[in-house]
């Protein structure tokens, strides 16, 4: 098991094991002690079958024993599961949505940003068969949205980017088993109505609407969000850049942006050069400012303008603890509300900016991009502001370099989708393995991330990676062009001959739709289907309900997926022999469950060598 003595012996992360080192000394609380304090965790829960959905409970439901209403331990684990799922779907969802507003009113004109995505808005209306002539980009902008926006709220008919993008073998799969999705909303309403008390009691029945759910999730929270941020802030293009925390300045002003929507990150970056804000750095006597990300919304700015990554959602509160960062500006989801009371020990002001998240005894400052109330010139002032009452500082030294930025469009303009698939035929590169998903104090702090993408690519494996593993990964130098020297042979040469990293950082969590586009065009130019093709996607350290909607949207494409902490599936057989092993015959991928990470290498290998044999 891990613990906080293990994370500090074992951590990869030498500046966050220093930094938890020093927060340890000074009695302050972070995540690593609230999970010992928790130990032993509920087996019922662990397992998946504690039921909380009725006041006759809860119940602790096992083989021997229904819950009071009759439910069977099969029933009670399925529908925790798929409540999961839907909040998952619901939240990457949500955060389309809004960006889709935010498309459609830059479209008309109605918010300060540009639409930087021409060439994402005109391949979508091609795709789309949307009319052009004689409209404007920003007309034809608002048809795409409109589209985009019936994927994720729409009550009937079918959605279109997976009509549109997903393979016709997958659709006419989904259709055979009845689980084609009508739109985030409409799985996640169905989700959650049918696993109320006394309705689907068939377990196997909630797995198809679990599977529909990921569908859903897959085309409408991933893609449909994904296409919004390309359309409004352009598809991103390799862009170096240096990462970790090491990168915070003494001598700086020091501003992170963190959560899951980049809109107002991006007005902040705008904001940098002006001169009212120049002025304020010099009148504190600071050298400069530094914006640094974390979790997904650093992932956006990284992804496009090479905006530090500093790390990750298992460091959020270590970071605080350099006691150099003047302001956190926070949007949505995988914001620990314990970041508040750490700040209140540093001089670091917290600043919430969305209507659905505030943590109380932070600054609340609402962003509006409809409003030009230039609430980012506000927020670096601030955080300017603030830096002449830093206290007691522990800066850290490490950083590494980085290439950020690799697009599907990127990868396929750097190889050529032809030559690519030939140099996987030809075994320089042997498969193509995704390495995704959050922190988890169940694992030692990014050990796993880091284990298994060095095992991977010293056999000739090529990662891609995105979410908190790719902070992980940033951080080790693994998606620098020199990280090649730790590679196998072949993947060497292929990563020398075209400058790349062998772990190509992807982007935000959502970006899993990238790497999604990738496998889905090679298939297509191998005219091989996905399921046979040497592909994996892994999430070693997984924790959020949103990870549940990230697995299926590899396995329901048929790329199998291995998970490096256990689900809370465990208490129900049927359950773990469908998704470990009869989904197969269905979906032609499964999960694979593996603690440890150098074991789960090798089974990641063993199956992408099992695809060759297909190729
Ligand atoms: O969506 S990897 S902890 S940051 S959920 Fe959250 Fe998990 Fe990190 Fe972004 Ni993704």
């Amino acid at each position: 098991m891990a613990t906080k003595d293990k994370v500090i012996e074992k951590t990869p992360d030498t500046a966050s094991k220093n930094l938890l080192t020093v927060l340890s000394e000074k009695g302050i609380e972070t995540v690593f002690d609230r999970f010992d304090a928790q130990h032993p965790q509920c087996v019922f829960g662990i397992d998946g079958s504690c039921c909380r959905r009725c006041n006759m409970g809860p119940c602790r439901v096992s083989d021997r024993r229904k819950g009071i209403c009759g439910a069977d331990v099969d029933t009670v684990v399925v529908s925790n599961l798929l409540r999961w799922c839907a909040a998952g779907a619901a939240a990457h969802g949500q955060r389309g949505k809004e960006l889709l507003g935010i498309l459609i009113s830059t479209a008309e004109g109605k918010t300060s940003f540009k639409i930087a995505g021409e060439k994402r808005i005109l391949e979508l209306a091609k795709k789309f068969k949307i009319k052009r002539k004689g409209k404007t980009l920003e007309k034809v902008a608002v048809d795409v949205a409109n589209i985009l926006l019936k994927d994720i709220t729409q009550e009937s008919g079918a959605m279109r980017s997976l009509m549109t993008f997903a393979p016709k073998d997958r659709i006419d799969t989904w259709r055979r088993l009845g689980i084609l999705p009508t739109s985030v909303s409409s799985e996640v309403f169905e989700a959650m109505s049918r696993t109320t008390m006394g309705t689907d009691s068939d377990w196997h029945n909630l797995i198809l609407q679990h599977l529909r759910t990921g569908i859903a999730y897959c085309w409408g929270s991933y893609f449909g969000t994904m296409f919004a941020t390309d359309c409004l802030f352009g598809i991103p293009k390799p862009v170096k850049t240096e990462v970790g925390i090491g990168v915070l300045k003494e001598d700086h002003v020091n501003i992170l942006v963190h959560g899951h929507l980049p809109p107002l990150a991006e007005a902040i970056i705008e904001a940098l050069d002006r001169e009212y804000i120049k002025k304020l750095v010099q009148d504190v006597e600071a050298e400069g400012i530094v914006v640094g990300g974390m979790c997904c919304t650093g992932l956006e700015v990284l992804e496009r303008h090479g905006i530090p990554s500093i790390t990750n959602m298992g460091g959020q509160e270590l970071v605080l603890g350099t006691g150099i960062i003047d302001a956190v500006v926070v949007d949505t989801q995988c914001i620990f509300p314990s970041i508040a009371q750490i700040a209140g020990c540093f001089h670091t002001k917290i600043i919430t900016t969305h209507k659905s998240n505030k943590i109380r005894g932070t600054l609340h400052i609402p962003f509006d991009p409809g409003q030009d109330d230039n609430i980012a010139e506000k927020i670096l002032e601030i955080g300017i502001r603030n830096f002449p009452n830093r206290g007691e500082i522990h800066p850290q030294t490490i950083k590494a370099t980085a290439v950020s930025g690799f697009s599907f469009e990127a990868i396929s303009e750097i190889f050529g989708l032809d030559n690519l698939l030939d140099i996987i035929r030809s075994g320089k590169i042997k498969g193509l393995a995704a390495i995704v998903g959050c922190s988890n104090p169940k694992t030692i702090y990014d050990y796993n991330h880091v284990t298994l993408a060095k095992e991977l690519i010293k056999n000739d494996i090529l990662v891609l990676t995105c979410g908190c593993s790719a902070h992980a990964l940033l951080k080790q130098g693994l998606c620098a062009p020199q990280a090649s020297e730790m590679t196998g042979d072949s993947l060497r040469e292929i990563c020398q001959s075209y400058k790349i990293p062998p772990v190509l950082h992807v982007g935000a969590c959502i970006d899993n739709a990238r790497i999604l586009q990738l496998f889905i065009a090679l298939a297509k130019k191998a005219n091989i289907s996905l399921p046979n093709l040497p592909f994996a996607a892994c999430a070693p350290e997984w924790s959020n309900e949103k990870s549940i909607g990230a697995g299926l949207s590899f396995l329901t494409m048929g790329i199998s997926v291995f998970l490096g902490v256990k689900p809370p599936t465990g208490a129900s057989q049927n359950v773990v022999k469908y998704l470990t092993n009869q989904v197969e015959e269905e979906l032609g991928a499964k999960y694979t469950i593996e603690l440890d990470p150098v074991q789960m290498a090798k089974l990641v290998i063993a199956l992408i060598e099992e695809k060759r044999g297909k190729l």
